[in-house]
C-alpha cells in the first residue's frame, strides 16, 4: 500500500502532494513502482496534528479518489470520518482505512456495512493531540492491544459488517512509546486473532529513535527508509509469527525490492528443504 497524503503537515512526506495534482501524479507513481494499493488521507495523524475541518477534507481527498480510481488503481481512504468514507466510496475507494477501528465516528461502520467496503480498523485511543498521554498498558502492550482489537471487532460485527471485509492493524506510533511498537512487531500473531493485518512503520518514530545520535536525537524522518526496508524484510520472513495482508509504506519500490529478497529467499529455503533445485539458479 503507497501512502498519498494530501495534508499540509504530515510527519513523513507534509505538504509535498497537498494539491489534488501533485498527489494524482504522486499515486501514479507509486503505482508504476508497484503498489497494489494506493491509501489517499486528507487528515495528518502525526502527533500533536491538529483536525481538518469536514470540508477540507472532502476537497482534499475526494477529486484524488476519482482521478486514481478513474486509472483503474485500488484505493483506500484514510479516513476517521463517516461523510468522508461514503463520499470516497462513491468516488471510487473500495476499502475503508479507519485508523480509530469506528471510535472517532461511529457511524463509519454503517457505512463500512453498507457499502461492502474493506474495513482496516486500527488500534487507537485518542485523537493526535492528546494520544501520547495514553501510552499506558496493562498487563502489558501485546494484551491490551489484543483485548482493545476485540472490542472494536465486537462493535464492527454489531453494525452488521462482516468478517471478510475485516483488517486490523496494531497502530503502530498512536499512543505508543517506541518499546511498545517492538512488542507488539514480535508478537502479530497475537494481535491478529485470524483476521488479516495491515502494518504501518514507514517513516515512523520509533525507528527514528532506535537510530538515534550521540546527543539522543533521532535520525530525520527523511533518513529513516533503510531500517523501514530492514524491517520490511524481517515481516516478510516472518517475524511476528504471522503473514501480514499488507505493509502501509511511502517509497514502494524499495519495499517492494524488500519483498522480492524475502521471497527470493523462502522460495530458496522451500526448495532446499524439498531436495530440489535452488529457486532462482
Ligand atoms: N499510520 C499513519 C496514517 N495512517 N493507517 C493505518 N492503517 N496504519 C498506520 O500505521 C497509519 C495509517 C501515519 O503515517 P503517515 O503520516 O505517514 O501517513
Amino acid at each position: 500500500m503507497g501512502v498519498v497524503n494530501v495534508t499540509p503537515d504530515s510527519f513523513s512526506d507534509g505538504g509535498r502532494y497537498d494539491d489534488p495534482e501533485r498527489a494524482v501524479a504522486h499515486g501514479r507513481a507509486l503505482l508504476a513502482d508497484g503498489a497494489d494499493i494506493l491509501d489517499v488521507g486528507g487528515e495528518s495523524t502525526r502527533p500533536g496534528a491538529t483536525r481538518p475541518l469536514l470540508a477540507e477534507e472532502l476537497d482534499r481527498v475526494v477529486p484524488v479518489i476519482e482521478a486514481l480510481a478513474a486509472d483503474g488503481a485500488t484505493v483506500s481512504v484514510d479516513t476517521m470520518r463517516a461523510e468522508v468514507a461514503a463520499r470516497a466510496v462513491e468516488a471510487g475507494a473500495s476499502i475503508v482505512n479507519d485508523v480509530s477501528g469506528g471510535l472517532a465516528d461511529p457511524a463509519i461502520l454503517d457505512v463500512v456495512a453498507s457499502t461492502g467496503a474493506r474495513y482496516v480498523a486500527m488500534h487507537w485511543r485518542a485523537h493526535s493531540d492528546t494520544m501520547q498521554q495514553f501510552t499506558t498498558y496493562q498487563p502489558d502492550v501485546v494484551t491490551a492491544v489484543r483485548e482493545e482489537l476485540a472490542q472494536r471487532v465486537a462493535a464492527i460485527r454489531a453494525a452488521g459488517v462482516r468478517d471478510e471485509q475485516v483488517v486490523l492493524d496494531p497502530g503502530l506510533g498512536f499512543a505508543k512509546q517506541a518499546h511498545h511498537n517492538w512488542e507488539l512487531l514480535r508478537h502479530l500473531d497475537e494481535v491478529a486473532q485470524g483476521f488479516p493485518l495491515l502494518v504501518g512503520a514507514s517513516r515512523k518514530t520509533f525507528l527514528g529513535r532506535l537510530l538515534e545520535d550521540d546527543q539522543g536525537d533521532p535520525r530525520p524522518v527523511g533518513e529513516r527508509e533503510a531500517a523501514g526496508i530492514a524491517l520490511t524484510t524481517l515481516l516478510a520472513a516472518g517475524l511476528g509469527g504471522t503473514g501480514i495482508w499488507c505493509l502501509r509504506v511511502h517509497d514502494v519500490r524499495a519495499h517492494r525490492d524488500a519483498l522480492a529478497v524475502a521471497a527470493q529467499w523462502s522460495g530458496y529455503t522451500a526448495d532446499r528443504a524439498a531436495g530440489g533445485k535452488e529457486a532462482g539458479d
